[in-house]
């Protein structure tokens, strides 16, 4: 637990030291000065006065151990070289380009020499998915991994130790202290996910690049695209051209839509690989499918395609589930986003298909599980799958809001039993769409009001009954974008509730306190200002005075 913090704006006015505070910096003198009981400090120059003022460590996820080295601190200069051991280049290229735009320094990337008076990066042998250490002494920072994805979430906090400034896109005055700490982390949850809907409005490749860009400061690592819906279709498939050019031509509330072409979402996988995120692609189904359905009429059971949907219901409309020519656009579909997609899942929808008869649900899902096995891909669904076939090792996405919808809790409960595990993405908590308060002006309050704090105050193996920690494969904070149109909204609606999903989906439970987070949150707000980023200054979190 990360003690809380001096709030930057009080932080102690920084002075040049004297020769003698300079004696006292090191943390030994100091050390051994303290620990005398009575000891006089040095007239006039309270211990606590020696160090340099370095901002203490406020890192959103919390790392499960941290270690904060008080009166130590790491300043980079225009001599600190960035050092990486044999597979860490990449990681120090990324870091490297973040940290020459705002310091102005050259931070020169090398693979030989020592690690004193450096930032060094290296790969340890061992394996481990995305852990991490990370210490920051006087002479050197030192980051490790078995893994390059370990590294890559190291990163993200060593990010967050260096000032705010650090993520502007232009060069700014330092200086650049980085607070002595030792952390060794890993993730409580393998799955820490976001969705963009794409489908009511069309976000173009840059905008999914921003999100992920945003994203990837909280070490979230799975990007759910939900690709397809009433409202439009937004991935062009071969063979099935008007899918795009007609399903993809609107919007809600009749805007001119839009689609990616398969270069476009290649595009988009390699930007989100470079952040250590897999896509999970979402072609929603047998519900939700007025766009498919509107650009062939051979797809309807009546043979009569349905005029083109720019309104915000759902639940009306359902694929033709006796008709073969569905499992080949099925197949046609899912075959190519297989291909296109190299994560190992395909997200198949089966949410809110009051318009499918239950025993055509059940017929659709065994059809479309077939299909996705036959493409080489695990099944991910909506929890609404529970009630049909659900192959072993499928993901089922828990949404209904935990109070109140026993149904979706059942059906989850029936997921789990058919041997899936959750992801729990409850949209009382984790619905990015859900309006903060009732004056927010986007969003929707269908699943109630869902502050800061509510999206931070709830534990996923312990949210359902019967359902703990080993049925739950991780979380996920969807935005649904009936009401979202631009960068800015999705600013305002994520941030601040997606660094607090991620908080959870990353940090040990015993690790996370509400009145420890929010002090941490707030530290992000400089950040985010820095970072460019129009995020919603909820009353509940302590902001520093702007
Ligand atoms: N429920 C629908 C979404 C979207 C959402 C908006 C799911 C799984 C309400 N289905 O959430 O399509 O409309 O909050």
């Amino acid at each position: 637990m990360i003690s809380l913090p001096t709030p930057p704006s009080r932080a102690p006015r920084r002075h040049r030291p004297s020769t003698v505070q300079r004696a006292l910096t090191t943390s030994a003198a100091a050390a051994a000065l303290a620990a005398v009981p009575g000891a006089p400090a040095v007239a006039g120059l309270p211990l606590h006065a020696a160090a340099p003022a370095v901002a203490t460590p406020r890192v959103v996820p919390a790392p499960a151990s941290l270690r904060a080295l008080s009166g130590v601190s790491f300043t980079l200069t225009r001599r600190t070289r960035i050092v990486v051991r044999p597979g860490a280049d990449r990681a120090g290229t990324y870091l490297a380009a973040i940290l020459r735009r705002s310091t102005g320094y050259p931070l020169p990337i090398s693979r030989t020499g020592g690690t004193a008076g450096a930032i060094a990066l290296s790969l340890t042998g061992g394996g481990g998915g995305e852990a991490y250490r990370l210490s920051v002494r006087r002479d050197a920072v030192r980051l490790s991994s078995g893994t390059p994805t370990g590294l890559f979430r190291g990163l993200q906090t060593l990010r967050q130790l260096l000032p705010p400034a650090v993520e502007s896109a232009t060069v700014r005055p330092g200086p650049w202290s980085v607070p002595g700490v030792e952390v060794d982390d890993a993730p409580r949850f393998a799955w820490r996910g976001t969705m963009l809907d794409v489908a009511r409005h069309f976000f173009t490749v840059a905008q999914v690049k921003r999100y992920i860009d945003t994203a990837a400061l909280y070490k979230i690592n799975v990007l759910h695209l939900h690709l397809s819906d009433d409202q439009g279709w937004r991935i062009a498939i071969p063979g099935w051209p008007r899918l795009a050019s007609y399903g993809g031509s609107t919007a809600v509330g009749g805007g001119p839509g839009g689609h990616y072409t398969e270069r476009d979402f290649a595009e988009i996988v390699r930007y989100a690989a470079q952040h250590y995120m897999t896509v999970v692609p979402e072609i929603d189904g047998p519900g939700h499918t007025n766009a498919a359905l509107a650009s062939y009429a051979k797809l309807n059971c009546d043979g009569h395609a349905p005029p083109l949907y720019t309104g915000t219901d759902v639940g009306f409309s359902s694929l033709c589930i006796g008709k073969p020519v569905t499992y080949e656009f099925l197949d046609a579909v899912l075959g190519r986003l297989a291909k296109l997609t190299p994560g190992p899942y395909l997200h198949i929808g089966g949410d809110e298909a009051m318009s499918t008869k239950p025993a055509d649900y059940a017929e659709y899902l065994r059809r479309v599980a077939a299909i996705v096995r036959r493409h080489g891909k695990t099944l991910s669904g909506w929890a609404d799958i529970g009630a049909a076939t659900v192959p072993r090792g499928s993901i089922a996405q828990y949404w209904q809001p935990a109070k109140g919808s026993e149904k979706g809790t059942e059906t989850a409960r029936a997921a789990v039993r058919k041997g899936a595990r959750l992801v729990m993405s409850p949209a009382d908590h984790a619905y990015l769409d859900m309006k903060y308060t009732a004056s927010t002006p986007l969003g929707q309050d269908w699943a109630g009001l869902v502050e800061v704090r509510d999206a931070y105050a709830w534990d996923p193996g312990t949210l359902l009954d019967g359902v703990t920690d080993k049925d739950v494969a991780g979380v996920e904070a969807p935005l649904w974008t009936e009401t979202i149109v631009t960068d800015r909204n999705i600013d305002y609606m994520t941030l601040p509730r997606l660094p607090a999903v991620a908080e959870i989906g990353w940090t040990p439970q015993t690790g996370r306190s509400w009145n420890d987070f929010r002090v941490r949150l707030a530290a992000q707000g400089p950040r985010w200002t820095a970072l460019g980023r129009a995020f919603y200054r909820s009353p509940q979190v302590p902001w520093p005075a702007r």
